[in-house]
């Protein structure tokens, strides 16, 4: 277990990450450190849910790079001494944030413990803080998908958030179907949505990184309990917003070779080939996230 031994410099205040974001992400483009990964992205509306699905436009995904990527004898950490390229900058004496090296979608944050710790592991108030200071600075999709199952690459513990992916300034696909978010407090799942889940409202976002940390926390507990899961974790994915919280427990990483993480139930799929769209058309995305999470 080791400490990144990056300086510990100030942390970043919530007005000072969107600038820091694009930056970074100059800086890290030029240098080569960024490496976006291009996609040509198609709507596909099922129950009212505009989904994005994104089609791959050369191979890249982590399949594809474990096969032309060299075995290392110890398995590598990208996230232990992190790029500096990337770095945006450290939230907490606990967390860093960085962009995410091989992104889809533009300005895709990681958020990572400075030391090691097991992706698998529960999520805490540290955790929460860290990504509640993000949050602050851009209103997006935090994410965090939690074993291999649920589409984790990396075992060391990075959440993740995204800007607002559309459409008309929903932050995700998905929100065209679950606003109004439930009561603070109260644990539901949504009709529409066929796949196994659970959600809650968080009530009003306090931007106090504090506050707001121990909410999203005591939602996620909240969730935790009503699937009835206690310190032996399942694979899941948690999504979360400054408005709601879901959590979807996972049996499959896949389904018809499509491999679904959180962004797939937040309404963004990714594809790798034509053949894969087709499927997808004929199954609906619905259907395929039913399939992973029954
Ligand atoms: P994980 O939770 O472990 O895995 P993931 O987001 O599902 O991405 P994965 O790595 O499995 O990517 P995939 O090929 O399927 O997150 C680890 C993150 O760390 C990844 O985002 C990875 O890119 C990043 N990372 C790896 N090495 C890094 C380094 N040295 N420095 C910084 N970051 C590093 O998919 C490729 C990309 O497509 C990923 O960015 C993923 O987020 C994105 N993507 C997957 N599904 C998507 C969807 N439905 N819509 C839009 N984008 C999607």
């Amino acid at each position: 277990m080791s400490t990144p031994s990056l300086p510990h410099e100030p942390s970043l205040r919530p007005e000072d990450l969107w600038p820091r974001i694009i930056a970074t992400a100059r800086h890290a483009l030029a240098t080569g450190a960024l490496q976006p990964i291009a996609t040509d992205c198609q709507t596909l509306e099922q129950r009212g849910v505009p989904f994005q699905v994104r089609v791959l436009g050369r191979a890249h995904l982590k399949d594809d790079r474990a096969k032309r990527e060299k075995p290392r004898a110890v398995p590598f950490d990208p996230f232990e001494n992190p790029d500096p390229d990337l770095v945006v900058g450290g939230l907490s004496p606990t967390h860093l944030c960085l962009l995410n090296k091989f992104n889809v979608v533009e300005h895709h944050l990681l958020i990572v413990t400075r030391a090691f710790e097991e992706q698998e592991s529960l999520l805490t108030a540290a955790d929460f803080e860290a990504l509640v200071l993000c949050m602050d600075g851009l209103d997006g999709l935090g994410f965090y998908n939690s074993g291999e199952v649920a589409g984790a690459s990396q075992p060391h513990k990075h959440l993740q958030l995204i800007p607002p992916l559309g459409p008309e300034g929903l932050r995700v696909p998905m929100e065209k179907v679950l606003s109004p978010p439930p009561a603070r407090g109260s644990v539901t799942r949504h009709p529409a949505l066929d796949f196994a889940h659970v959600m809650t409202g968080l009530g009003p976002w306090e931007a106090n990184p504090t506050k707001d940390g121990a909410r999203l926390l005591e939602a996620y507990q909240s969730l935790l309990a009503a699937l009835g899961i206690g310190h032996k974790l399942p694979p899941y994915n948690l999504l979360t917003t400054r408005d709601w919280m879901m959590l979807v427990p996972r049996a499959k990483a896949e389904s018809h070779g499509i491999n679904v993480n959180a962004m797939g139930f937040a309404g963004s799929l990714l594809v790798k080939t034509q053949e894969q769209l087709q499927r997808l058309q004929e199954l609906g995305p619905l259907e395929l996230l039913r399939q992973v999470a029954p």
